[in-house]
């Protein structure tokens, strides 16, 4: 067999995707995701112009021997944009090799090690009624994980808290959004938000918290140990990660578990991380980080050192993404939550798909390959526009982290 096309494919069904979709000389296709939101287009060329041409005429099945190709054969390796775009070759192919087998690609990777994918919705609103409506809604979806943001008192727009909920969008269009920042009313302010969330849902459910990158380590470690009587499941990206060593301060000084990782490309963003036991969740996902055959190495490194997995998937990770997450969560050992921001109905419609939601748990489902696929004469008719993520300024009007 042989790769004779690759076909980029473009398209905005609610917010920009880039789906990269692998043809063969029998006929079977294989489809991965290579949206990387507010870049789109880099992606998109690097895949177009440099990626394709190397792919026809190869055979579908040598997924590692490609991956090492792509890879070593760049010289310049690493990157968001080499390794999206790697990762949708990885995936299409894997999705291929499915095919190709007739077995769901969670059979490929070692068979299922739990029953369904827990997963955890998004819960924000500007007021903490607000919020306790939202985790409300989940609750009766049957969530059994829900992450908590809420708008700070002073603060006009703050990450993380916007006007559509279930499929909540944080791209806007045309030049970046700017939201306002302050450490101080935050951190006095969150704490508060949990203890009631704790207090009218009870023991069980489990809450988690994403501080968005936005703290320094001391600070960081107040907020930790400040929310350890709420019994978080995590909380989320407390520091910016180019500094592992800022995990080891905080570290220092709470029991609440932090997680990591959805702006990593590598297992070389995260080697320190997961080696020196600094993080308990790695969020590292299928089109941001080399595909299922690098992510899968990752979570193997993080299984022998106590981390569990808990992958990013939010909106701007497509449902070509999603399916392929699925596969690796429910196959590794040491899985431990997904996220699942649901998408759009227009972009449910563009990517068909067999996975499934039920009782707090997502099921891939049993199609041969990913079960998942781009209907390419509904994506072309909705156009890519322009969108970007908000940048951060605190309230003096200084570029904050995000
Ligand atoms: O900022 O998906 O945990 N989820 C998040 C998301 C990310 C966006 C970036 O594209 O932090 O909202
Ligand atoms: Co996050």
């Amino acid at each position: 067999m042989q790769v004779t096309e690759g076909r980029v494919i473009v398209s905005r069904p609610g917010r920009n995707f880039v789906t990269l979709k692998l043809v063969t000389d029998e006929g079977v296709t294989g489809v991965g995701d290579a949206t990387l939101n507010g870049r789109e287009l880099a992606v998109a060329s690097y895949l177009r112009d440099h990626v394709v041409p190397l792919l026809v005429g190869r055979d579908p099945a040598r997924i590692e021997d490609t991956w090492q190709f792509l890879y070593k054969g760049a010289y310049w390796r690493r990157g968001p944009v080499t390794m999206s775009a790697i990762a949708a070759v990885d995936t299409a192919l894997w999705d291929i090799k499915g095919k190709v087998a007739g077995l769901p690609v969670y059979q490929l990777l070692g068979g299922r090690s739990r029953d369904g994918v827990t997963v955890y919705g998004h819960a924000n609103g500007e007021t903490v009624d607000d919020v306790l409506a939202e985790v409300a809604r989940y609750v009766e979806l049957g969530y059994r994980a829900v992450r908590v943001q809420c708008g700070i008192p002073g603060l006009p727009i703050t990450y993380g808290v916007s006007d559509d909920k279930l499929f909540y969008e944080p791209a806007g269009v045309a030049l970046p959004p700017e939201a306002s920042w302050s450490t101080e009313a935050y951190l006095s302010f969150i704490p508060t938000v949990f203890a009631r969330v704790r207090d009218e849902f009870g023991p069980a459910l489990r809450l988690l918290h994403d501080a968005h990158h936005r703290l320094t380590p001391i600070e960081a470690a107040r907020l930790g140990k400040s929310l350890e009587p709420y019994e978080l499941t995590w909380l989320e990206d407390p520091v910016p990660a180019e500094l592992p060593d800022g995990f080891r301060l905080i570290r220092q000084h709470t029991t609440t578990p932090l997680a990591v990782g959805e702006v990593f490309n590598t297992i070389w963003d995260c080697e320190q991380l997961i080696r020196e036991q600094l993080v308990d969740y790695v969020r590292a996902t299928v089109v941001h980080a080399g595909g299922i055959s690098h992510l899968r190495r990752i979570f193997d490194l993080a299984a022998l050192h106590h981390v569990r997995s808990g992958s990013h998937g939010a909106t701007d990770l497509s449902p070509v993404c999603m399916a392929a997450a699925l596969h690796l969560d429910l196959a590794i050992p040491n899985f431990g939550l997904q996220e699942y921001m649901r998408h759009t109905e227009e972009t449910d419609r563009v990517f068909p798909h067999a996975y499934h939601f039920a009782a707090g748990y997502l099921h891939p489902g049993d199609e041969p390959g990913l079960g998942v696929d781009i209907d390419e004469e509904l994506a072309a008719r909705y156009p890519y526009q322009p969108a970007y993520l908000p940048v951060n300024r605190l309230v003096d009007g200084t570029m904050h982290s995000w």
